[in-house]
């Protein structure tokens, strides 16, 4: 189903420019102040003739090397030769300027909405919103908690119970190969944004396995938001407040490399041949090359290429074919043993 994009644009754009005046001035911003996310949409608005499948996309920020290849796989993949008009917004990892983001392309009346939820919860009224205005919804990467799940049609990510449970089970291994599986082993965690889905899974199933072992000891979880500046910040805290740490866990490589960064200031190494196990998630280049080199231990991979998935589901949604509603992306497990077989073809 196509809306006409055109008919409504002048209207939506007298809207969204009240929307957005009153938002800032009721908000006593001054002029031009971050009141509005950033909406990158292409440079031309499509023609009618040109028949576009019109979506909105409130991607949620650039917090990370994950992020960016996440957001280029999608770019890539929705393309105006691939017939779509893709309008993207950053929405800085802010709540409110997802949704304000969703309502400016509900006014718009765009064919599908898209969007990787900051955090799980807060979503219902707002896509209730969409779905009253008849426009699909497509979830990517990070889940929302609803009520009804019948407001959104499809979610395309990972299974991140799955990557904390390989992270402890990688763990479980390493420790048996190395003669350590009797030692108490004392453990800390950066933690992504509190109320990610990438946080609560990643944590829950990598204490899926550490509850079988009474002689793992995590000492602290501390939130690190998924960026290196706050990963070497919350790494420092663990460096002063504890002391005999064997495992750092760290919810993805941004973190892992301002954790890095924290470690070698104390001239402590980690990894193959450190005094600290590192176990990474994501598995982006940078960090890989780490692992090659032996300074993370493991990193779990989160497969941000989901652009395919997400143009197989709207062309099927588009062709009146079912969509399953959840679509799992396929993702490894890197150590020095399997990484340099990847690195070469590795492109984010
Ligand atoms: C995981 C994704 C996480 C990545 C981080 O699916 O939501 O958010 O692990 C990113 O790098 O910030």
């Amino acid at each position: 189903m196509r809306h006409s994009y055109k008919k409504y644009a002048g209207l939506a754009c007298r809207m969204l420019f009240w929307m957005l005046f009153l938002s800032f001035v009721t908000a006593g911003c001054g002029p031009f102040q971050d009141v509005a996310p950033d909406v990158h949409s292409e440079k031309k608005m499509p023609d009618e003739g040109e028949n576009l499948i019109v979506v909105g996309f409130s991607q949620l920020g650039s917090e990370s090397l994950w992020r960016t290849a996440n957001s280029e796989s999608i770019q890539e993949a929705l393309t105006r030769e691939n017939g779509f008009f893709l309008e993207f917004s950053n929405a800085r990892q802010k709540q409110e300027n997802q949704i304000k983001a969703i309502r400016g392309f509900i006014s718009q009346r765009v064919d599908y909405i898209m969007f990787s939820p900051v955090t799980e919860s807060g979503w219902d009224t707002v896509l209730r919103e969409a779905k009253d205005a008849g426009i699909p919804v497509i979830l990517v990467d990070r889940k929302a908690s609803l009520e009804d799940d019948s407001l959104y049609t499809a979610w395309v990510g990972s299974d991140m119970i799955s990557e904390g449970e390989k992270a402890g089970i990688w763990l479980e291994d390493y420790l048996k190969e190395e003669g350590r599986e009797e030692e108490e082993i004392n453990i800390v965690v950066l933690q992504g944004t509190v109320g990610s889905s990438a946080q609560l899974e990643r944590t829950k199933g990598f204490q899926n396995i550490a509850k079988e072992h009474a002689n793992w000891h995590i000492l602290k979880q501390e939130p690190a938001d998924f960026t290196t500046a706050k990963g070497k910040e919350v790494m420092e805290m663990f460096l002063r407040n504890y002391t005999g740490i064997d495992v750092v866990i760290s919810q993805n490589d941004d973190m892992t490399f301002g954790a890095l960064q924290a470690m070698e200031e104390k001239g402590i190494t980690t990894g193959v041949d450190g005094e600290i196990i590192l176990i990474s998630f994501d598995a982006v280049r940078e960090a890989l090359e780490l692992v090659s080199q032996g300074v993370i231990n493991v990193d779990i991979e989160c497969n941000p290429e989901q652009g395919d998935y997400i143009l197989e589901i709207i062309r099927k949604l588009e062709n009146g074919e079912p969509v399953d509603k959840e679509n799992i992306v396929e993702e490894k497990v890197f150590t020095q043993k399997n990484v340099d077989e990847y690195l070469d073809t590795r492109t984010y």
